[in-house]
């Protein structure tokens, strides 16, 4: 590794991946126990793309991500705190327990929200992308999408727009090798997708997505073009998730061989050996387990000791203009 603001930042990154796998580990205990209302899609293994790609982005820029969304909005500095509390279902939740797992947003950190639709972060990204355009804001705009959203509508039309309106966006497909239990070679018609984002007139790049360092640079240049006008970029970012689809789904389908050789790639002690590789100190890497494992503690106890969403709250938030919520909940009650 180069410099010292290079081994902070990698340093910065390993503490973000621990805080996202941490996170996710405990969810999905907690959802097991019985304590996490409502339905999960853990994204454990896929740590590096997410810490990776959001590093690469400055302040004020912008985020869309998928039904898988606990590591992208974490990493893009969600609170684990508001986090935990909108998988709790309180009202301290980001999005005060109505968004949940699969719909979490931060508007103030540029998190346009994770998405259960397949492929509807792209449409979004591009009016995202096409606001900083017209309003001259040289802000950027990355899209995670799944290996099997790029099969959607949605995502052509919004690749045709990104090119044809030069849009500071940049792709970043999440390639875990399965949309649900389907491997990509079995619903992808052209193989090679470089090829065929190149088609849509834009660079692309395949990177390793568990190693964090890779995914950091590459997107970095992906962003630092968008930023200066040179448009869109696509970035194949080749990682694995540990579980299943769902929460429900133990993943049996694949390849007991291929769980097990992605898992030895783990991109947490993929990180930590570059890391201790280049000096770090064995105690320094456990001091950040041990104090994410803390924060992460607390941020559960202050979950559960958070008051529920209250009844007449049910619509605020939701509708823009606040005259057409009271009307809905007028109709509620009758
Ligand atoms: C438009 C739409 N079609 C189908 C679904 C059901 N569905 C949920 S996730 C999923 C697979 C997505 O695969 P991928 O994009 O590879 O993401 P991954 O789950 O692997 O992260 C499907 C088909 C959906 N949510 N939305
Ligand atoms: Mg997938």
């Amino acid at each position: 590794m180069a410099s010292e603001t290079d081994r902070k930042d990698l340093l910065e990154m390993f503490r973000s991946m621990v805080r996202i796998r941490l996170f996710e580990q405990a969810a999905y205990d907690m959802y097991m126990d019985g304590e996490l209302p409502g339905f999960m899609h853990i994204s454990i293994g896929q740590e590096a793309t997410s810490v990776g790609a959001c590093s690469a982005l400055g302040e004020g820029d912008y985020l869309t991500s998928t039904h898988r969304g606990h590591g992208d909005t974490i990493a893009r500095g969600l609170s684990i705190e508001s986090a935990m509390a909108e998988l709790m279902g309180k009202a301290d939740g980001a999005c005060k327990a109505k968004g949940g797992s699969m719909h979490v947003a931060d508007f103030g950190l540029g998190i346009l929200g994770a998405n259960g639709i397949v492929g509807a972060g792209m449409p979004i990204a591009i009016g995202s992308a096409l606001s900083s355009n017209y309003l001259d804001r040289k802000t950027v705009t990355l899209c995670f999408f799944g290996d099997g959203a790029m099969t959607t509508g949605p995502t052509h039309e919004a690749m045709n727009m990104a090119t044809l309106w030069n849009l500071p966006v940049v792709f970043v497909r999440q390639n875990n090798l399965y949309a649900e239990s389907t491997p990509v070679r079995e619903y992808q018609g052209i193989p090679d997708i470089l090829k065929w984002a190149e088609s849509y007139g834009m660079p692309a790049t395949r990177v390793d997505g568990n190693d964090v360092q890779a995914v950091h640079d590459t997107v970095l240049t992906a962003v630092e073009r968008a930023r200066s006008g040179g448009g869109p970029s696509f970035v194949e970012s080749e990682t694995y998730r540990w579980f299943g689809h769902n929460i429900g789904d133990p993943g049996k389908g694949r390849p007991p061989e291929e769980v097990t050789a992605w898992k030895a790639r783990d991109p947490l002690v993929i990180c930590r050996s570059v890391l201790l590789d280049d000096g770090a100190d064995e105690a320094s890497l456990s001091a950040i387990e041990s104090e994410e494992q803390e924060k992460l503690a607390k941020a559960i106890e202050l979950g559960r000791a958070a008051a529920l969403p209250k009844l007449e709250d049910a619509l605020t938030d939701v509708y823009g203009d606040q005259t057409l919520a009271a009307a809905a909940l007028g109709e509620v009650r009758r």
